[in-house]
């Protein structure tokens, strides 16, 4: 993923119109659109394809099963044209190895989710997000995922990580998060979803957010 603005939109419409208009309309102030299950079961997997035409696709499936399930669902994903995939580490690093021996036979990337954004990712996940950062940054994925909700936690999965793979970080807006203390806490990439596609204007306020960001790394 080419760095830039670093702002991902997550489009979590469930209409096609809608969301090819808002891709089209987002295009150069995002520099990817991630998309999951509520738009892909509405729609269709050739949703995929048709938006990685405009921007690059991060598809959020986040997956985890067994090594050869994993692999049977990295190739649909892949063969639908997206860029990247979101996967779960919790599974462990077989299931991991797997979702990366497949990206990288399409050239595409895998991205870790450590600790969510939410709430209820206190109960479980956040006592085993640093393992899992870990065994993401063992098996040389793009990136992990972490919350914006908690710049603190950015951060120290930052450190976990280093430099050499990516932070991709949701929460920004309506959960509470704010993206300039995201990438202040060491995100490359901050993930948008309602706060843009629920706007009137979403590229007006795709602009307002990645200005945000850029105003924050010039500081
Ligand atoms: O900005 P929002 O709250 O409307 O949307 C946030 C998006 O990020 C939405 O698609 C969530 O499913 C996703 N997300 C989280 O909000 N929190 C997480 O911890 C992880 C994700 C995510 O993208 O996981 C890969």
């Amino acid at each position: 993923m080419i760095k830039d603005t670093r702002l991902i939109l997550a489009l979590d419409v469930t209409d096609r119109h809608q969301a090819l208009k808002i891709s089209q309309d987002v295009k150069g102030y995002v520099d990817a659109i991630k998309i999951g299950y509520p738009l892909v079961l509405a729609t269709g997997k050739d949703i995929i394809g048709e938006i990685a035409e405009m921007v690059p696709v991060i598809a959020d499936f986040k997956v985890a099963d067994i090594p050869n399930t994993d692999r049977l669902i990295c190739e649909q994903v892949f063969s639908a044209g997206a860029n990247a995939l979101i996967v779960h580490g919790f599974t462990g690093s077989d299931s991991l190895k797997t979702c990366v021996e497949v990206a990288e036979v399409h050239g595409a990337d895998i991205y870790v989710v450590t600790e969510m954004s939410h709430p209820g990712a206190l109960d479980f996940m956040q006592k085993v997000a640093e393992d899992m950062a870990q065994l993401a940054s063992n098996a040389k994925v793009a990136g992990v995922v972490a919350p914006a909700t908690r710049p603190e936690r950015v951060q120290k999965i930052r450190s976990i990580i280093g430099n050499d793979i990516a932070i991709i970080s949701p929460g920004v807006g309506v959960q509470g998060g704010s993206a300039a203390d995201a990438i202040k806490a060491g995100a490359d990439w901050v993930i948008v979803g309602r706060s843009i596609y629920l706007a009137d204007d979403p590229k007006k306020a795709a602009m307002e957010i990645a200005k945000e960001i850029k105003d924050a790394i010039d500081q």
